[in-house]
């Protein structure tokens, strides 16, 4: 039997299409961006990584906040997810001082309306975990707003709810990590309704695209951190004296592997799972 997709939106390293009314399909292909270029070159088998680290985090989730996840296609790299009507909301938790979150802090000492201590370094762990909801923005960069600004967008009764739902996903994912020898500085999820009004975790969960993953045996506070996954790529661009204005370079063999490489710890060291195993049969990572 034959399926007509329709393509409904792009995103720099993603597809999304529609498969039928309740439906979507999506499909992580192994482009990789940095400095929020997308490269000329791929990652063989990043889209892979990050599909199954998605959907290993929802499985695991799953008494926390419902997902959209119906289920992974035989590629490895497309999940079948419910369609939901999306809240307007990125929804950010951070454990440490990092990205917009720092740069915010050093302009003004809070960040989405949360103070924090005076004297914190960049990188820096947080005392807790914040909620740090941003606009979506259609170009450029997100904005972070403070509770008040999303309570506009959600109603109170929905922020306080995913407020809640982002930062027990964070302290459950975070733990894990850490336990396995990656930091998650922050991360990005994305919500939406179900038909019901169900609170539902859509896009992606946990993947180094949507969190900032650290090596934790090289975490030094007080300045920027290596990237887990795509610090050889940063070198190597910072090492050309690229512009980080599009068109990006094309990346070496040796950048490529390595990254590869990287990726494909990241997945085996969280879900425990080879990655081998994955390609034999994607649906193990949700067993
Ligand atoms: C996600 C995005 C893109 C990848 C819409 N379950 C859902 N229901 C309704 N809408 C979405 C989802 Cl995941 C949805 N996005 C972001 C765009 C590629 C992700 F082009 N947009």
């Amino acid at each position: 039997m034959s399926e007509a997709l329709v393509h409904v939106a792009s995103g720099k390293v993603r597809e999304l299409f529609t498969i039928d009314d309740e439906r979507l399909l999506l499909v992580a292909s192994d482009r990789i961006s940095t400095f929020d270029v997308v490269l000329p070159t791929e990652i063989p088998d990043k889209g892979r990584v990050l599909t199954g680290l998605s959907a290993f985090w929802f499985a695991r989730t799953r008494d926390v906040c419902s997902n959209h996840l119906l289920g992974l296609r035989a590629d490895g790299r497309s999940t079948e997810c419910r369609r939901l009507e999306m809240l307007p909301l990125e929804c950010v938790v951070r454990g440490y001082l990092a990205g917009s979150g720092w740069k915010d802090y050093q302009r003004s000492g809070s960040t989405s309306g949360h103070a924090l201590p005076s004297g914190l370094r960049e990188s820096d762990e947080l005392p807790q975990p914040i909620f740090t909801p941003s606009t979506k923005a259609t170009t450029g960069h997100d904005e972070n707003i403070d509770a008040d600004a999303a309570i506009q967008l959600v109603g109170r009764e929905r922020y306080e709810e995913v407020e809640r739902t982002a930062l027990e996903l964070y302290r459950m994912a975070s733990e894990h990590a850490a336990a396995h020898g990656i930091l998650i500085a922050d991360t990005k999820f994305e919500f939406g309704l179900d038909a019901d009004g169900a609170l539902v975790l859509a896009d992606e969960a946990f993947t180094p695209d949507s969190s900032r993953f650290w090596p934790a045996d090289e975490y030094e506070p007080g300045g920027t951190q290596p990237s887990f996954d795509k610090q050889f790529v940063r070198d190597y661009c910072e090492s050309l004296g690229w512009g980080k204005t599009p068109p990006g370079p094309e990346l070496p063999e040796e950048v490529v592997t390595g990254t590869r490489a990287r990726y494909v710890e990241a997945f085996e060291r969280l879900t425990g799972i080879g990655f081998d195993e994955y390609l034999t049969d994607p649906e193990v990572v949700t067993r």
